[in-house]
């Protein structure tokens, strides 16, 4: 299978993270990605597809400010990394932003997503990950995995958040739809549930989005991912969530994963994107399922059962340890 990953993700390493009250060690490291490369052993670089499939999702403004922040934080006499700490929930719509705060705060949606000097770089390679596996299965591959990081499904059209900057999952879905495919699938299946893209495609008919995950009733991102979420106009039905409860163990997920899976056959989609996060094991430390390393050959099988050409793009997964093994896991169920 087909790996994909640029040596420039590595770089961005946020410091901190706000948690519970204070700032915490960033639980989004570098060395995620290198525990994956040394379990998967070769991957090879993406081809620099530009900013348009980028754009192509995301507002140009918000595009605009992610490449520029860290840099408008420096000249703002700010010293690390760049995060907000005013948020727009009553905004005038109207005031044009100036400052770098303002600017943190409009286009973010939490305080766990700083933008370091690296973060545009990453993000932008992360991305071009995505649209080069893209390419391989365009190509008549039947699979192929960007090893993406940062992780993208939290990012909206106009926002980061949840250590996410870029959607790369929904950047492959537009540019799938863009080279011609009529109908793609997203199926997410981080710890966590993908309000960005959920966000993206809500009200579309043409790229179906189901998730599992954690139940926002207790679990970030809150806001998303109640299951009578189901998109809204044409949209209406090409949502589907499903929320899980803590402890969550591998029959009750492979019933839920069943039931995304039938929606996703009546779909009928050309192309699926799996959002593939690893922070489903019973070992991470920030989640709260308990998916062992060995259910992931399960899990992964079940999918591949949907016989459709698909880009696996990596999302979460926090046990670094245990991260590479689990994601060959994964892969070696397709
Ligand atoms: C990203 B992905 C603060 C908790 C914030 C953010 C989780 C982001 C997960 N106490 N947690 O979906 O794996
Ligand atoms: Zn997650």
């Amino acid at each position: 299978m087909r790996m994909i990953f640029d040596p420039r993700q590595i770089a961005h390493a946020p410091a901190l993270e706000m948690h519970n009250g204070g700032w915490t060690a960033h639980a989004e490291v570098p060395g995620r990605a290198a525990n994956i490369l040394a379990a998967l052993g070769e991957a090879s670089v993406p081809v620099d597809h530009g900013l348009a499939p980028i754009t192509a999702v995301h507002d140009a403004g918000y595009v605009a400010f992610l490449e520029a922040a860290h840099d408008r934080w420096l000249a703002a006499g700010r010293e690390g990394d760049a995060v907000g700490y005013i948020w727009p929930v009553a905004r005038r719509r109207d005031v044009p932003l100036d400052r770098i705060d303002a600017l943190l705060g409009r286009y973010s949606m939490d305080a766990g997503t700083p933008i370091t000097g690296d973060t545009w770089d990453a993000s932008y390679w992360a991305a071009q990950s995505a649209l080069t596996a893209l390419d391989a299965v365009l190509a008549g591959e039947r699979t192929a995995f960007a090893l993406c990081r940062p992780p993208g499904h939290h990012a909206g059209a106009d926002y980061l958040g949840g250590y996410c900057y870029l959607n790369n999952a929904a950047i492959a879905a537009q540019a799938a739809r863009d080279a011609g495919a009529e109908r793609v699938a997203i199926l997410d299946v981080d710890y966590h549930h993908g309000n960005g893209t959920q966000d993206i495609f809500w009200d579309r008919d043409d790229v179906f989005f189901a998730s599992l995950h954690g139940d926002p009733r207790i679990d970030y991102p809150f806001y998303w991912g109640h299951a009578d979420e189901r998109g809204e106009g044409v949209g209406d039905g090409a949502t589907l969530n499903l929320p899980l409860p803590h402890g969550t163990t591998i029959a009750p997920y492979l019933a839920a994963l069943d039931q995304a899976l039938t929606a996703i056959r009546d779909f009928a989609p050309d192309m699926l994107i799996v959002s593939f996060g690893a922070d489903t094991y019973e070992a991470d430390p920030i989640s709260h399922f308990a998916i062992r390393t060995q259910d992931y050959v399960e899990i992964a099988g079940a999918i591949a059962k949907l016989a459709l050409p698909s880009v696996i793009v990596m999302e979460g997964g926090y046990a670094v340890e245990a991260l590479g093994v689990n994601v060959a896991e994964f892969l070696s169920g397709f």
